[in-house]
Parts: C-alpha cells; structure tokens; sequence
C-alpha cells in the first residue's frame, strides 16, 4: 500500500521537473517561440552568413561580388519571394565605375499597409581602420559588416515564405553602402555622398512607382558578440515611435541586453537614403560603441570583422525581435 501511494507521488515529480525544463523545447538560440511569430532559427542565419563569407570579399566589380549577388537572387526566389533585380552602373568618390544591384523580394505585394527591411550586401574595399596601412588596400570580410544583416534578412525571409503576416514586407539587399571614401584619403575627397550608393540610386529610382511603406528597419552590424544597439539619433528624429517599438518589443522577448535603453551617435547609413528619399520614417538597428571615438566597435572596417566575431544568440536577439515586430503588425 505505501509504495502504491509513494509512486505515483514521484511521477508526478518527474513530469513537472520535465514540465518546467522544456523537454522537447528546441535548443536555445535556435527555434524557441516566446512571441506571436515563427521562431527565428539562429543555426541558419548564421549559416547565410558562412555561406556570403565563402564567395570572398563582397566588393563590386569582382566574381565573389558577382556570384554572391547570384546567390542572393536565388535565395529570396527559393523563399517565394517575388524577386526585383535593379542593375546599374554607380560612380564611386574616385570615379571608379561599379557594377552594382540592388536585390529587393517582395512579400504579399499587393498588401496596402507594407513593412520594409534593408541590409547592405556589398563589403568594404578598404580596411582603412588597420593601424598598419599596408592592410588599407585589402579588402575585408565583412562578416558583421554587410554580411550578418543579409543572413539575418534571409532567415527572416525565409519564415515570410513558410508562413505570411498580414501585412506586406519588402526585403531589400543595397549594394555599394560601403565604398565611402577612406581615411587614408579623407583630407583630399571627402563627401558624405560616397556611402550608400545603391540606397541612394533606389531612393530615386524605387523599383515599384511611388513606392511606399509604412516604416523602414535597417540591420547593419547585427551579429557580433556582445553587440549593443543604442537607439540612433537620425532614427529617433525621423521615427521615434518604431524605434519604441523595436526596443520595447527586444526587453518584452528578454533582449534587452542587446537592445539598450539609451541614445547613440548619429550614423550616416541607408536608412537615411529612405528617409531622405522616400519619406520613409526608418530606422538603424547597428552596433555601436559608445567609447570608440567612431561609435563603432574595435574589428569595424579591419581585418578583425571575421566569423570569429559573429554570434547565433545576437542574430537570434535581432531576428527575433524584427520578425515579432512584423507579424504583430494588423493589415490595414
Ligand atoms: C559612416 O562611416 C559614415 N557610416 C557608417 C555606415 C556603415 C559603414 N555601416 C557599415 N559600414
Ligand atoms: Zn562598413
């Protein structure tokens, strides 16, 4: 009678303690659901971004630039995508011609209310940072620096395939962010205008008439360990209420530690040619350190800027957060 009574008593123990582990529950940093939308899966934004990294350095006018944009094309059309390729030639500060695309994949487009998302996908020819300058004239990899925002884009693009939010998204991949002049030339050719080259041509050449969308998220630097992400001041100037939204909807989900309650530098990024251009109130989600005379962290624009520094639990922190952000969104 008393082992009758004992056993199920013990059971019952180990049910709960099972219960309460998660048993059965994906391993963390990968598919965990806390939200309302598909779980992002970290194993596999990190995955696109190995996969950018392999073609070599992503500069335009060189094959690996040519065939990861190639990659790129097929990726969003493998995610249903309805797949925009805008080719042009764009002139960089030193007159070099660069043959460039922007690659945008719609969502639902004919969806009235739409979500934009926007990454660089062209890498720094320069590694201007390098204390040494025989390193300025060799290109990066740009693992958080282009690649880590695309590799998240196309996870979240991914989930947009397999199941559709209600409202529209755009993902669009800008090339030639990156090619602004470098510090070692900064006293005879600086101009502003020698970033974003590709955003800017969108901005006046959107590859829709009168395209528009209700707000814009930039990911720019976004898979680094330990990143911080302050909330950017031509952000918050232009569109306050997404930045609320990103950073309350970050701390609800327990990113917070990514997502830091307090204002950083003003960045010179695509999200400017959006705003600028379109009237698109948008937004930089973009690593910065606030004791770096730069605002950036220490491997930005060197050599240091490998897989070595990418992390699933910051892609997850990130893709998470802008993928609960946008299925929350009601139709219009
Ligand atoms: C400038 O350095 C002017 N803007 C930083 C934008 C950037 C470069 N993001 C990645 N690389
Ligand atoms: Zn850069």
């Amino acid at each position: 009678m008393k082992k009758a009574k004992v056993f199920p008593v013990i059971l019952a123990c180990i049910l709960l303690s099972c219960a309460n582990k998660g048993v059965g529950d994906p391993p963390a940093g990968t598919n965990n659901q806390s939200g309302t939308a598909p779980g992002f899966n970290a194993d596999s934004a990190y995955a696109y971004v190995e996969k950018q990294l392999a073609f070599g350095p992503r500069v335009p006018n060189t094959t690996a630039h040519q065939r990861c944009g190639d990659y790129l094309i097929g990726e969003l059309k493998r995610f249903a995508a309805e797949v925009y390729v805008q080719e042009v030639t764009l002139t960089a500060y030193n007159g070099a011609k660069l043959a460039c695309r922007n690659i945008i994949g719609s969502y639902n487009p004919d969806a009235k209310k739409r979500i934009l998302l926007f990454a660089h996908w062209d890498t720094r020819p320069y590694a201007d940072q390098e204390t040494d300058p025989a390193k300025h004239h060799i290109p990066i990899d740009g693992a958080d620096d282009g690649a880590s925002g695309v590799g998240a884009l196309l996870e979240i693009a991914r989930q947009l395939g397999r199941q559709a939010p209600a409202a529209g998204v755009d993902i669009i991949f800008f090339d030639a962010e990156d090619y602004g002049v470098p510090e070692f030339e900064k006293a005879t050719a600086y101009t502003p205008g020698s970033w974003c080259l590709g955003s800017q041509f969108w901005a006046k050449n959107p590859h829709t008439p009168g395209y528009r969308a209700e707000y814009g998220i930039l990911l720019d630097m976004v898979g680094a360990r330990h990143a911080t992400f302050y909330k950017e001041q031509t952000s918050m100037r232009y569109a306050p209420r997404i930045v609320e939204k990103v950073w309350s909807t970050a701390r609800d989900l327990g990113y917070g530690k990514f997502f830091i309650n307090a204002g950083g530098g003003s960045i010179l990024d695509d999200h400017q040619s959006v705003i600028e251009g379109r009237g698109i109130p948008s937004i930089d989600i973009i690593n910065y350190d606030p004791e770096n005379a730069h605002g950036f962290a220490g491997y930005w624009h060197t050599h240091k800027d490998t897989i070595d520094n990418i992390d699933k639990e910051t892609l997850k922190g990130v893709g998470q957060t802008v993928l609960e952000v946008i299925y929350k969104e009601q139709a219009l």
